[in-house]
């Protein structure tokens, strides 16, 4: 939906970001990038940097929920104004796709005769909020792919443009927020809705525990790892439980049951809740096909007749809104885990893929699962029918499952 269609209000919204330079690790087993680099509000900087380095030096090293790819959301019509921070030892910038600017101050870029809008200290980008959708920004100091660049060490983030007069709170507090990956969004004169923003990125450069390359254990050759919103869980770190070639299907290797959850961010939602993902491809070199099960959306979500698909093929730097048909669990109300993934197999294999977690019964905070890992409170979207509470005979997913963790079953 364009601006024009609505009457504009031309507020000015102000960020304050740094650029700064942790290793993140990827998952619990202790992949890690130890050169990784994000954007940051500057306010949540020295926590995020304090915790992440705090559980980097563990073993092996741990993942900060918090160190995750920055995601703002403004309304339509606002004026964003960026002051950007670069708290680290080389040019940097943040250059915005999609959204207006003035080029020659707001580019993020050396190009041509243009002024030169990247930083080694600080700077101000001004963007203009004229489109709803999502768009990605990232580093143009150093547009390269390689390993001495710095878009595979994760410098990349998006704006979120949410319908004029439009709140965004989080999921398990309801508070609002400034920025997250997830947020109930709920626009004026429609119904809220769960909204996710799901990064895939490539080719990175990531040690193991040990600080070496992965290898596969299987060939004994370098494995390459791809990656969900700075997470990935590869499958040569899920090998079999016994040497039995039975056990090493997927129903193995990609269930919770046997593994515990996968690294990149789990989706949450009740049964039936209205739910957009934002689809980012936050990388530079591969295209990706995003696929997810048991659902599906319109290619255009706006027009009534447009093809139902449920995989989209994403090519560097561009983003998808996917507006789930009939909400979470689809028309078959289905509750439980959906997986999603690149469907390029090596990137599946790689680490590209996660689950959405469909909930039958209230989440308060005090569930835990299975294998005794707590759940976080989910609120119930105000504008639907709150979930029946749990009962010694309705447990709620997955308790309900007669299923002993740590095992097959
Ligand atoms: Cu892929």
């Amino acid at each position: 939906m364009r601006l024009c269609q609505y009457p504009c209000q031309n507020r000015i919204r102000c960020f304050t970001l740094e650029a700064i330079q942790i290793p993140i690790v990827y998952n619990r087993y202790g992949d890690h990038d130890p050169n990784g680099l994000l954007y940051v509000l500057e306010q949540e900087s020295q926590r995020i940097q304090k915790e992440a380095l705090q559980r980097f030096q563990q073993t092996p090293p741990q993942p900060y929920e918090e160190v995750q790819p920055l995601v703002l959301r403004v309304n339509l019509g606002d004026i964003v104004k960026v002051r950007f921070r670069n708290r680290v030892n080389r040019r940097l910038s943040i250059h915005i796709q999609g959204l207006s600017y003035e080029v020659t101050g707001s580019d993020g870029a050396s190009a041509g005769f243009n002024p030169d809008s990247t930083t080694d200290s600080e700077t101000e980008y001004t963007w203009y909020a004229d489109t709803e959708g999502v768009f990605l920004f990232h580093d143009m100091a150093d547009p390269r792919s390689g390993e001495e660049a710095t878009n595979i060490h994760g410098l990349f983030g998006a704006v979120i443009v949410e319908p004029p007069g439009a709140k965004w709170f989080h999921p398990e507090t309801g508070e609002e927020i400034e920025s997250g990956l997830m947020a109930d969004v709920y626009p004026p004169g429609k119904p809220a809705f769960r909204e996710y923003t799901v990064f895939f990125h490539d080719e990175l450069e990531i040690l193991d525990k040990d600080g070496k390359p992965p290898l596969d254990h299987r060939t004994g050759l370098p494995s390459s790892t791809t990656a969900i919103s700075y997470r990935s869980e590869p499958m040569r770190n899920r090998m079999p439980l016994v040497h039995d070639p039975a056990d090493s299907g997927e129903d193995i290797s990609m269930s919770s049951w046997v593994y515990g959850d996968p690294a990149p961010p789990v989706l949450r939602a009740y049964v039936g809740d209205p739910a957009k993902i934002r689809l980012v491809h936050g990388g530079i070199k591969e295209t990706h096909v995003f696929h997810l099960h048991n659902h599906q959306w319109r290619l255009e979500a706006e027009n009534p007749v447009s093809t139902i698909i449920d995989s989209i093929t994403i090519s560097p730097q561009e983003c998808y809104t996917l507006d789930i048909l009939y909400g979470a669990g689809s028309r078959n109300r289905v509750i439980g885990d959906v997986i999603f993934h690149c469907h390029l197999y090596p990137h599946f294999h790689e680490g590209m893929w996660t689950l959405w977690r469909i909930y039958d019964r209230l989440e308060d905070g005090n569930g835990k699962l299975p294998d005794g890992t707590p759940v976080p409170a989910l609120c119930p979207l105000k504008d639907r029918e709150k979930p029946a509470e749990k009962e010694k005979l309705h447990p709620g997913y997955p308790n309900f499952i007669c299923g002993e963790s740590g095992k097959p079953f």
